[in-house]
């Protein structure tokens, strides 16, 4: 699925973050210590190399909310963006918490002038966010971030398995 608003296109594809070749900047759902770990993480610092976490070392701990970047290392990307997000339950107000990683990551994007950034649903793995839950936070703080973008030209969401596909397509379509 595919909408554009404003000039920017957002889109839900099934996939792995690791391997997508055709966009700038890649987001790692990251533990505060910007170290490899399971899911998304453990994907982006195999496919990385070693030079990832060396770099993420001195920019670590972040917080909840938090985004830092780097280089992507052996990725096929320029940038991997890093996003803290909130333990479901734990780290409070967690809508708000998971908003600000969506919001930072944006943020970082455009202070480095990239044109196009796929995310990971952020939280919903070993964080234990419900996905329709982050879904909807993840599209309602992008719709308000998408008209003040000047160099993002395409969010792009790549979701692991057709499951996570639908979920989002259906929380894209009502709030677009
Ligand atoms: N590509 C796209 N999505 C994926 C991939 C992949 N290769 N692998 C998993 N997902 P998670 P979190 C999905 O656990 O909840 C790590 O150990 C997955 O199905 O990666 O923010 C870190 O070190 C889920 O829907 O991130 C942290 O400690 C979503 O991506 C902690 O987990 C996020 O799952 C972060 O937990």
């Amino acid at each position: 699925m595919k909408k554009t608003i404003s000039g920017v296109t957002v889109e839900c594809i099934s996939g792995d973050i690791a391997s997508q070749k055709d966009v700038t900047a890649v987001v790692n759902a990251a533990n505060a210590r910007l170290q490899p770990g399971g899911g998304v993480a453990g994907a982006l610092h195999r496919a990385a190399g070693p030079g990832l976490e060396e770099e993420g070392r001195p920019l670590a701990p972040i917080r909840p909310g938090e985004a830092v970047i780097t280089g992507a290392h052996n990725l096929p990307n320029d940038y991997v963006i890093h996003c803290l997000g909130p333990v479901y339950g734990v780290d409070r107000p967690e809508e708000t918490l998971l908003a600000d990683c969506y919001r930072n990551a944006l943020r970082l994007a455009e202070e480095n002038s990239i044109d196009s950034v796929a995310f990971p649903s952020l939280s919903t793995g070993a964080f234990g966010y419900p996905m329709e839950e982050a879904a909807n936070v993840a599209f309602k703080t992008i719709k308000n971030i998408i008209p003040g973008l000047r160099s993002v030209r395409l969010i792009r969401f790549v979701l692991f398995g057709s499951d996570a596909l639908e979920i989002h397509e259906q929380a894209m379509a009502e709030i677009f």
